[in-house]
């Protein structure tokens, strides 16, 4: 511990200054750094210590999500890890410009990374790249913003793995004629589930999947009884529908809760992105059969440490930048800033119990 205090290359002045913005005051953290944030980023130093006391602030799609909840227990236990200080704010729904005062305020606060799943990948542009003028770190995980605005995107997979996924689990799932087939996403906005919902139409244009006829991609807010009454309208108005893939945890388990309570239940098919938690009661009862997901604890368990290596410089964000991220091991950013967390897992009734999220 005393060894690695040591190492940490925060100056006496520095420390001073964060603690004086700890108390709310205005004078600017690092007196030496010049230039526009990581517009203007030096090489990176993979021999640099990462710094301890960086402030780390998560800022999910919403906070009223058991889903953020998990991502953001694992950026807590890793900003502990690193001698951070972390903190959580957020919207209470994920519409696209509900974020942006919460980055503001962040700014004011001298933050030295924010973790921020953005609602719209452009609408938190100008904050965001505000807060990179003010350098701060940006490090995008779970839903991306515009490239333009932020440092690095932690994904939780790649989205074409996450996209082929979806569509394969719904083929599987429509039966052995195939037929209708239905999206419930999350907002009309967010980008994480568009560029699913793409790779997905992507796949269903291939002679594989011809039997299956996508009809609507339905929005339930990430909101729970939005998605629930739009599960019963996507029956309303399909009562032949074989499926309705959800790429969301809260439309999932709104659309398992409406089927598995009506005489479609065994009918029509439930998949998706769920939380082994939320999904178990409609696994054991046979509503759903399959779904897959990441663990999210671990996408900000490594967010955390990218902001750190960041804000440490030991990285800029660049493809081929390496960094460690604790317990998770090594990593490696990709292309367009892009660090991908694993493949995702496929949950059935014979493995669900053995998750715990
Ligand atoms: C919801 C959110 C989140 C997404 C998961 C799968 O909780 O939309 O952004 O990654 O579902």
């Amino acid at each position: 511990m005393l060894r690695h205090r040591l190492a940490v290359t925060i100056s006496a002045a520095s420390i001073l200054t964060l603690a004086v913005a700890g108390c709310g005051g205005t004078t600017k953290k690092n007196s030496s750094d010049t230039g526009g944030g990581a517009q203007t980023a030096a090489s990176a130093n993979p021999n640099a210590q990462l710094k301890t006391g960086l402030k780390i602030a998560y800022l999910p799609k919403q906070l009223n999500n058991p889903y953020s909840d998990v991502e953001t227990s694992g950026g807590e236990a890793a900003v502990k890890e690193l001698q951070g200080e972390y903190k959580k704010v957020g919207p209470n729904d994920a519409s696209a410009s509900s974020q942006v005062s919460y980055i503001n305020t962040l700014i004011q606060q001298q933050q030295d990374v924010i973790v921020i799943a953005a609602n719209d990948p452009n609408a938190v542009c100008p904050s965001l790249n505000q807060a990179r003028s003010a350098k701060i770190k940006i490090v995008t995980f779970d839903s991306d913003a515009s490239k333009a605005c932020r440092d690095i995107f932690i994904n939780q997979a790649t989205t074409e793995g996450i996209g082929e996924s979806l569509a394969k689990m719904a083929l599987e799932q429509a039966g052995a004629d195939g037929g209708q087939i239905a999206v419930l996403s999350a907002t009309p906005n967010a980008t994480n589930q568009n560029s699913w919902i793409a790779v997905m139409k992507t796949e269903l244009a291939k002679p594989e999947y011809s039997k299956l006829k996508l009809v609507k991609v339905a929005y339930g807010n990430d909101d729970d009884q939005k998605s629930f009454q739009e599960a019963q309208g996507l029956m309303q108005s399909y009562p032949n529908l074989k499926v309705i893939v959800a790429p969301t945890t809260v439309g999932i388990a709104a659309a398992a809760r409406y089927i598995g309570s009506s005489s479609y239940k065994g009918k029509v098919a439930v998949t998706g992105l769920g939380l082994p938690n939320q999904m178990r009661q409609y696994v054991k009862d046979g509503t759903v059969k399959k779904f897959a997901l990441w663990n999210p604890a671990d996408i900000g368990y490594l967010a955390a440490y990218a902001g750190a290596a960041l804000a440490s410089g030991q990285i800029t964000g660049a493809q081929g930048d390496k960094f460690t991220a604790g317990k998770l091991g090594a990593y490696t950013v990709g292309a367009n800033g892009e660090v991908v967390l694993g493949p995702p897992t496929e949950f059935t009734a014979d493995n669900i119990d053995k998750f715990n999220f």
